[in-house]
């Protein structure tokens, strides 16, 4: 018989900023019982982004009890001076925005010296040729189809050519990386971008949270 996995080789990710934190323990079990992947913690620094979440304890109590691997997206400004502080929370990946970092280059090297998953993520106004560079540096690149900062925003077509870029280059030369969707994952464009290639896919609004079930749920996007 054919796990659910198997099934599929897509990252399934739930976004926890869309959880309902007034009973996350049983948010948390519920979503691994039903078979993602890991979990993607979102932190923002009102800085960066015009929008505060989540807080350092949340993805600490989250990192600490959760049996599937976390991955934290930064949107925040000068990610460099924070990211030991989630390597000791046992991260997977560490998301810095090249937007926020004038030494993202430094900061990509020393998020691997921790012993930690480096990653890129990219607004969508940001090119593939800005990134370019640092791509032989990163283990995964997060491409944002929406403004980050906010759930429950529409996807942004205009980032379609850049998904096609990303993948193409993502095991070519020095680089070997996965590219992860971020912004309005719904079935639909989960379909389209893994037939593109893209691994992995941040679940939300669009795709997960306020769809019923998880288990039916994640089953189904697995089955895209
Ligand atoms: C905010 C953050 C994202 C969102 C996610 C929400 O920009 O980086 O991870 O939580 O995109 O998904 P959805 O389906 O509500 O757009
Ligand atoms: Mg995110």
């Amino acid at each position: 018989m054919t796990s659910p996995q198997a099934a599929s080789d897509k990252l399934l990710l739930p976004s926890m900023m869309c959880a309902d934190f007034g009973c996350l323990r049983n948010e948390v079990s519920a979503l691994e019982a039903a078979g993602v992947d890991g979990f993607h913690l979102d932190l923002m620094d009102g800085n960066f982004v015009p929008n505060y979440g989540m807080g350092l304890q949340d993805i600490a109590w989250i990192c600490a009890n959760a049996s599937v691997p976390c991955d934290v997206h930064m949107m925040a400004e000068q990610p460099g001076r924070y990211v030991s502080m989630f390597a000791e929370l046992g991260a997977r990946v560490i998301y810095v925005h090249p937007e926020a970092d004038p030494h993202v280059a430094r900061t990509l090297a020393t998020i691997r010296e921790l012993g930690v998953k480096a990653g890129i993520a990219i607004n969508p106004g940001t090119s593939f040729a800005a990134v370019e560079p640092v791509l032989p540096l990163c283990d995964y690149v997060l491409a944002m189809t929406v403004n980050p900062g906010f759930a429950g925003q529409r996807w942004l077509d205009f980032v379609n050519p850049k998904l096609e870029q990303l993948v193409e280059a993502s095991h070519a030369g020095s680089n070997d990386y996965e590219v992860v969707v971020d912004g309005n994952c719904s079935p639909e464009r989960i379909a389209q971008a893994s037939a593109m290639g893209v691994k992995g896919f941040v679940l939300g609004t669009a795709g997960l949270f306020g769809h019923g079930d998880y288990a039916t749920t994640i089953q189904q996007l697995r089955e895209l």
